[in-house]
């Protein structure tokens, strides 16, 4: 915890150390270089010892239709359990601590104010203390979670946590910026160690295996020093929001409806789901509404729209649909809902009514089964899914989706589950 100079160096705190921020963030910011990192995990902390127990470093798989590229990524100092709210607090409180990034999920933005279980009162109580030590160097917060205007949501997350000095403090001190940050990584496949280990020699118990895509565009907003990103191809730009539009409800959209419909379908995987006929025309269907409320040329979109559709059918991803199933209940509301209303209703929209259609049809099999479905709302997922009534249900479902109810939308979805595919 030193702090050395020259000055175009600095240390980054990534809070949130899973398989996505180590196939990007922390990605590009080795390709950077000169930087100095320490992580924190999210959920799980057994991330924690098993990096530290091999140095930070790790291995990437960037696997390819064709076949693998591995390299080993060693940009990580330390990383810690998100429980040390001591260090973090710390590091923040350190004038070489210039740039925080984040890759808690969409849930870890609504997590309260208990510092023990929410980020952004963890943070709250590092910029406290900043302030006290008199740093006056910036410092930048970085959202790369998948939500519009992620910096804005988590300004004000960690706003709503702080003490008024720090409040007035804030403005001057801290800036919070948006990005968009887009590279498929799924859970990594039980050869991935070894595979790390044939090529690099390194014993690696926590490999990445992601596709070769990668994106990520940054807003322009640095005031205090940050790593050379660019040097890793990462665009800074002065409109993020059209590049996070796109990315949520074509890519993000898409997704979701494969996850909940590609499995009430019966297959498993996103290659099975872009390949079956049904779901792949549901698919189509979504992204000609979601296109119709994007502002951007027909051209760009068509060849967003089949870069994706080839991302997808990358045959050895393996991305498995139960991965990106998880936390329904905080990824439609920014993923399909604002296109149905933007559309002016279900009528308008049926492909992202299909999306949530998928969704209450795919919880309900799996309460019903007996089967966990992982959500931070599960419990009062379980409790709606299980009522008798199908109009219940499926208002009871809806109405944990945290958005203002549309009326008509119960009926459009009660008719969508109706029509989805089954095997
Ligand atoms: C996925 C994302 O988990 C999900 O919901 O849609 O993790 C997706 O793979 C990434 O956003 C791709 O950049």
């Amino acid at each position: 915890m030193n702090s050395p100079s020259p000055s175009d160096v600095g240390r980054l705190v990534h809070l949130g150390i899973g398989n996505f921020a180590r196939a990007h963030t922390l990605h590009a910011t080795d390709v950077a270089g000169g930087w100095s990192v320490v992580a924190f995990t999210g959920r799980s902390a057994t991330m924690a010892d098993a990096l530290n127990a091999q140095g930070g470093r790790y291995g990437l798989i960037v696997r390819g239709a064709e076949g693998d590229e591995v390299s080993l990524v060693d940009v990580i100092d330390e990383v810690h359990p998100a429980s040390d709210v001591d260090t973090l607090v710390r590091l923040l409180a350190d004038p070489f601590t210039a740039v925080v990034t984040l890759t808690i999920t969409e849930k870890g933005y609504a997590a309260g104010s208990d510092p023990a279980t929410s980020a952004p009162a963890r943070i709250a109580l590092g910029l406290k203390a900043r302030r006290e030590a008199g740093v006056t160097e910036p410092i930048a917060l970085v959202s790369c979670d998948n939500l519009t205007g992620n910096g804005e949501v988590l300004g004000q997350a960690v706003l709503a946590e702080l003490d008024e000095e720090t409040k007035a403090w804030f403005p001057d001190h801290v800036d919070v910026i948006s990005s968009m940050v887009d590279r498929i990584t799924p859970s990594a496949d039980e050869n991935a160690s070894e595979t790390v280990r044939a090529q690099t020699g390194l014993a690696d118990s926590v490999p990445v295996v992601t596709e070769p895509f990668t994106e990520w565009v940054i807003e322009d907003r640095f005031r205090g020093r940050r790593p050379e990103w660019e040097k890793a191809g990462v665009q800074f730009t002065d409109d993020l929001e059209v590049h996070e539009l796109r990315k949520l409800r074509l890519l993000n959209g898409a997704h979701t409806l494969m996850a909940y419909a590609g499995q009430v379908a019966g297959v498993q995987r996103v290659d099975e789901a872009i390949a079956h006929r049904e779901v792949r025309a549901l698919v189509e269907q979504l992204w000609a509404e979601a296109r119709a409320t994007l502002p951007l040329p027909a051209a760009e979109l068509d060849a967003y729209t089949a870069a994706l559709e080839e991302r997808f059918r990358n045959p050895r991803l393996a991305d498995n649909l139960i991965r990106i199933a998880a936390d329904g209940s905080v990824k439609l509301p920014v993923r399909a809902l604002p296109v149905i209303a933007e559309r002016g209703g279900p009528e308008q929209a049926p492909g992202e009514v299909a999306a949530v259609a998928a969704w209450t049809a795919w919880v309900t099999d799996r309460v019903r089964a007996g089967e966990e479905v992982q959500d931070p709302k599960s419990e009062a997922i379980a409790a709606a899914a299980s009522l008798e009534d199908t109009t219940e249900r499926v208002s009871s479902l809806l109405a944990l989706l945290d958005v203002p109810a549309i009326d008509p939308l119960v009926d459009a979805v009660l008719a969508e589950e109706q029509r989805l595919p089954r095997p």
